[in-house]
């Protein structure tokens, strides 16, 4: 006899089922079925930019709207972050392993004071997807650390995360410091997080603002193909 606390088997669900219990398991914080989930969904034949989009950005939405309201706390949304992780993790090579030709190098980084990072480490794996090399910086980045990056790695693009109405201004810092020192124009500069948009990008001087990873990756490679056309240009 069936009982109400039978468990559920996440392969003999059908599609819109198995993404609606994925969006309870990432709220749950459970990285096991998180994995499983998303190895299931990719035998399926599910592109891993689907899967990515679909599932796991989907899931993590409903997550921020109830840390928003109140209903969840840090420690719940720490373990969501921890189980998006786990089924990114398990994208990572997938959605790298297009053969695409290199376009660039982008050096990227959570701002100071900032440590969100799953927006930063989706736009990384969709870069490197469509062809870029790139250095990640991780979180907390001050000035300094960026622009040492820059030179070290001879990088194309900054690319700038920061997930804090507090933290966003200081994407203007990184963009000043680097006017003073005239290095602006030798790099692609590029901007994201949920809080920004077109134009606190356009009021810092940024090259662009980027709504999400498939927009950065399409407005990178159009500011490179536009560097390349100048350079052939003379
Ligand atoms: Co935080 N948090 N959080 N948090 N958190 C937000 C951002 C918040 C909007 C939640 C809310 O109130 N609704 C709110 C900010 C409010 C504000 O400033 N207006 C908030 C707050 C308040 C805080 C704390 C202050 C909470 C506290 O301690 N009281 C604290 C701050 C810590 C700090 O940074 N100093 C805090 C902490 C945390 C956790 C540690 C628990 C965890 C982070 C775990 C981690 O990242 N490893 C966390 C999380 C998970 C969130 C939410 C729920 C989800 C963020 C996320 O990962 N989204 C978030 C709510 C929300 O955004 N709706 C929230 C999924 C991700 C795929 O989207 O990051 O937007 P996103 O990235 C997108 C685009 O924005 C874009 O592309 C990405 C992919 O499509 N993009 C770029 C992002 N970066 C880019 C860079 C580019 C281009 C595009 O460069 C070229």
């Amino acid at each position: 006899m069936a009982d109400e606390d039978d468990e559920i088997i996440l392969s003999e669900l059908d599609d819109d089922e198995l993404v609606q219990q994925m969006f309870d398991d990432l709220y749950d914080g459970l990285k096991e079925e998180i994995e499983e989930g998303v190895n299931i969904l990719l035998d399926r034949g599910w592109t891993p930019y689907d899967v990515l989009t679909k599932a796991l950005v989907g899931g993590m939405t409903i997550v921020g709207n109830d840390f928003r309201d109140g209903i969840l706390f840090v420690p719940e949304v720490l373990l969501a972050a921890n189980a998006m992780k786990g089924g990114m993790a398990i994208l990572k090579p997938l959605l790298a392993e297009t053969g695409a030709p290199r376009m660039g190098k982008m050096v990227i980084g959570t701002v100071k004071g900032d440590i969100h990072d799953i927006g930063k480490n989706l736009v990384s794996m969709m870069m490197e997807g469509a062809g870029f090399e790139v250095v990640d910086l991780g979180i907390n980045n001050p000035v300094e650390k960026y622009l040492d990056a820059l030179k070290a790695e001879d990088a194309d693009i900054l690319g700038m995360s920061a997930l804090l109405t507090t933290t966003m201004p200081y994407m203007k810092v990184v963009i000043d410091t680097m006017k003073e020192q005239g290095i602006r124009d030798n790099y692609i500069v590029l901007v994201g997080g949920a809080p920004l948009n077109e134009e606190f990008g356009r009021a810092i001087g940024a090259d662009a603002y980027c709504r999400d990873a498939a927009v950065a990756v399409e407005t990178a490679k159009q500011f490179i193909a536009r560097k390349h056309n100048q350079m052939a240009a003379g």
